[in-house]
């Protein structure tokens, strides 16, 4: 990339009677021709990452930035009398729902900036992630017509690449929107878009379409064998083009990562054309795959793994449906001359007439990974018990990992001119470097709280923008920010604050420092219970900040529409990071590294990642609690949260709201959440200990509470916390995966 080129053509762009819009696009394009004639070395083995989720966010300062051109950009436009900051309204690409795509977003960053070869594929939605606002306290779901206003300048659209997918009722042509990731390596983003008939339109229309009912399960198939049969064929077609037929020789330059099991049908695909077009025996072909493709786990939620109906995937995709079979098949044989019949059961392929995508995945695969070490445990306990007793090889960790370049050094400029001052640029490079940054230094305690309290007052003005909402100054920022699911507990922190509310009007905690507490996080559209969580704690925040006796101390706030641009803003601003989910339930969580490396404090449970920050920051930094995995399955024998409560008249005092009449309720939603705790509903009555691990909550929050009235040892705890991240960058798990996985040798 020709830098001094690039500012030439930024200087030489003339804004004078041009909108925002097209200064965007002006902008863009002048990187994105500097982009694409950087000549590429071509590599000896890529990795396709087959993800149907990219929750790439807002790409243009970031891809500013990675250019190296960002301050300067800045310098020139202002100039000129504009200011880019106003690209802060560009839309999020929000291709994605929450951590899983995230996730890709961030190993996409890491590939390219450490030099390995990494192609991502997924599906180029023409709506993604619904915005959310709140109507009385309700969330309210709008399409998101991303595209709509600045378009999508940082894509190029390679028609010249189209593939056809094919479909027992249509075909279905698969359009390449290519985005470059730019790092020490230019790697590529491939997403494809459905073109062809108004029917065929529909499997890019939507991220995520509700899958209860047979048409929508029928088009979320579609969704994951369109992209997963594109890309596949397009690699295997390029292959055949350099080396003929000869697939043994496929995984020296190709290894596939099943970014969970939404691409699965990959496996099915790559079959089918080996065998069918390309005539190989089934037994080659299946072992070819198997020295091809490798798949990560990223939840053991029963309600989120994978099954298709055998019948419902006959109806549209019947080769696949037959080679899914055969894999069946094929697998069992291999299997019954050593396996113990429960053990084949449990790792079948076809399971009472439905396809288990897992169980394709683990047995397809070379390796099998979790996402944090504890996760990790569980897949191989209790999720994969069988797989991993018969194929234990298989099976690895890599705790995932986020990217310090938009996690760090663009959402918290502050603190990354402070470690430059202090250390140079290496840490720039490994975030271990960090650590010669000593938390028990005055001068850099000082340097530290004075960031982050400008990155607080900056959260204040963005929110008090955004929302209307003027948060309390001197105050402590607790943030639980996530998608809303009942397993991460957004309604434990509600009932806790419920409770302080009270303490503090009962005139019970003196020496309380004033908290705020701010949520983000959308439910899913058809999630009634969490949908019901969003608006119970509105209604608290109503309460709580409207009462002048409690309101200086106390405040709570839910911002609308969580997504990656907010989380820059909130993550940097924030004290204590909220990171509650049940043991054993949250696979890994990636918020908890972002707080991290902005020097957030965790105050959690033993879950995800949140055991190794402990780890890495050896205990005291951070505040744990509650029940422990190894500890839930005897708690769960002999709880009953009714019992519990009426032995506990301050936790009935704040769930009695629920139904009381303190919150209007005229739906009953409130009343259901009630339900949830107290009676067997689709779950067991408080089937995610919130009540249970209540009181050790409340203990905790306190504890944080009289802890921050010692600045210093709280800023030492912080920071401590920053300058300890480095295992929780996404360059180090990436060059886990580039090691153990992939197994790539590039020398950098
Ligand atoms: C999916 C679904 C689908 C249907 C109903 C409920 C439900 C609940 C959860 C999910 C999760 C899908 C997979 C996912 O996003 N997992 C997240 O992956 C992150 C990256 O590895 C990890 O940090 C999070 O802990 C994990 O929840």
């Amino acid at each position: 990339m020709n830098r001094d080129r690039l500012i030439e053509k930024l200087k030489a762009i003339d804004v004078t009677g041009k909108t925002e819009q097209e200064l965007y696009t002006e902008i863009s394009k002048a990187c994105m021709s500097e982009i694409m004639e950087t000549p590429q070395k071509a590599p000896a083995k890529t990795v396709s990452y087959f993800s149907v989720e990219f929750l790439m966010g807002r790409m243009f300062f970031n891809n500013l930035m990675a250019l190296g051109v960002l301050d300067e950009a800045k310098e020139i436009f202002e100039e000129k009398g504009f200011d880019l900051n106003c690209f802060e309204d560009v839309e999020d690409a929000a291709l994605g729902n929450g951590g899983l795509g995230r996730l890709a977003a961030c190993y996409l960053d890491s590939a390219a900036n450490l030099g390995y070869p990494m192609c991502g594929y997924g599906i180029r939605y023409q709506y993604g992630l619904f915005k959310q606002r709140f109507e009385d306290g309700c969330q309210i779901e709008e399409a998101d017509d991303w595209l709509k206003i600045w378009g999508d300048p940082w894509s190029v659209r390679r028609a010249d690449e189209k593939i056809d997918v094919v479909f027992k009722d249509m075909t279905v042509t698969a359009v390449p929107y290519d985005m470059p990731i730019y790092g020490k390596r230019i790697n590529t983003l491939r997403l494809f878009q459905a073109e062809g008939s108004p029917e065929a339109e529909k499997i890019s229309e939507y991220l995520y379409p509700a899958d209860d009912t047979e048409d929508g399960k029928l088009l979320r198939i579609r969704q994951e064998y369109f992209f997963s049969a594109a890309a596949v064929g397009q690699l295997v077609k390029n292959f055949t083009k350099k080396n003929g037929k000869n697939f043994d020789r496929f995984p020296e330059f190709h290894v596939f990562q099943l970014n969970d099991t939404h691409a699965v049908f990959a496996v099915a695909e790559f079959l089918r054309l080996l065998t069918k077009e390309y005539k190989l025996t089934f037994v080659h072909a299946v072992d070819i795959a198997k020295k091809t493709f490798n798949y990560t786990n990223h939840t053991i939620l029963p309600e989120a793994l994978e099954c298709w109906d055998v019948k419902l995937v006959e109806k549209i995709l019947p080769e696949v449906a037959h080679i899914l079979t055969r894999l069946h098949l094929h697998a069992k044989r291999e299997w019954d001359m050593s396996y113990s019949v429960e053990d084949t059961t449990e790792m079948s392929i076809v399971r009472g007439g439905r396809f288990s995508m897992a169980n394709v995945a683990v047995y397809v695969s070379g390796r099998v990974n979790g996402v944090a070490e504890i996760h990790t445990e569980i897949l191989k306990k209790r999720l994969f018990a069988a797989a991993y007793k018969n194929a234990s090889y298989k099976f690895l960790n890599v705790t995932n990992g986020v990217t310090p370049r938009r996690w760090l050094m663009l959402c918290n400029r502050e603190l990354a001119d402070f470690y430059d001052e202090s250390l140079g640029l290496k840490w720039r490079f490994d975030l271990n470097e960090l650590r010669e940054i000593h938390c028990t230094n005055e001068n850099n305690l000082k340097a530290f709280a004075a960031i982050k309290a400008i990155k607080k007052r900056q959260l204040a003005e963005y929110i008090e923008q955004k929302e209307g909402v003027k948060l309390l100054p001197d105050a402590i920022y607790v943030s639980q920010v996530k998608r809303l699911h009942e397993y991460k507990r957004q309604l434990m922190t509600a009932l806790a604050i419920l409770y302080l509310y009270f303490d503090l009007k009962d005139g019970k905690l003196p020496d309380f420092t004033p908290m705020v507490f701010i949520f983000g996080a959308k439910a899913a559209g058809g999630y009634k219970r969490a949908k019901a969580i969003i608006k119970f704690i509105n209604d608290i925040a109503e309460l709580v900040n409207g009462d002048e006796e409690v309101n200086a101390r106390l405040q709570v706030v839910f911002v609308q529409n969580y997504g990656v641009s907010y989380a820059e803003k909130i993550i940097p601003g924030t004290d204590v990071s909220l990171q509650v989910s049940t043991a054993g339930f949250e696979a890994s969580g990636t918020g908890n590294m972002k707080f991290m490396m902005n020097g957030a404090v965790t105050l959690g449970t033993l879950d995800g990642a949140n055991i190794e920050i402990v780890e890495a920051t050896r205990g005291w930094h951070n505040y744990i609690f509650g029940a422990k995995v190894t500890e839930i399955e005897k708690i769960k024998a002999n709880y009953d949260p009714c019992e519990f409560v009426a032995q506990n008249l301050k936790i009935k005092r704040v769930t009695d709201t629920l139904t009381d009449g303190t919150f209007e309720d005229e739906g009953g939603e409130l009343k259901e959440v009630y339900a949830s705790l107290f009676e067997q509903t689709y779950n067991s009555p408080d089937h995610y200990l919130v009540l249970y691990d209540l009181p050790q909550y409340l203990e905790t929050l306190l504890m944080v509470n009289r802890d921050y009235q010692d600045k210093e040892l709280f800023a030492r705890k912080q920071l401590a916390n920053a300058t300890h991240s480095a295992r929780f960058s996404s360059d180090r798990a990436i060059e886990e995966y580039a090691e153990k996985i992939w197994k790539l040798n590039i020398s950098h």
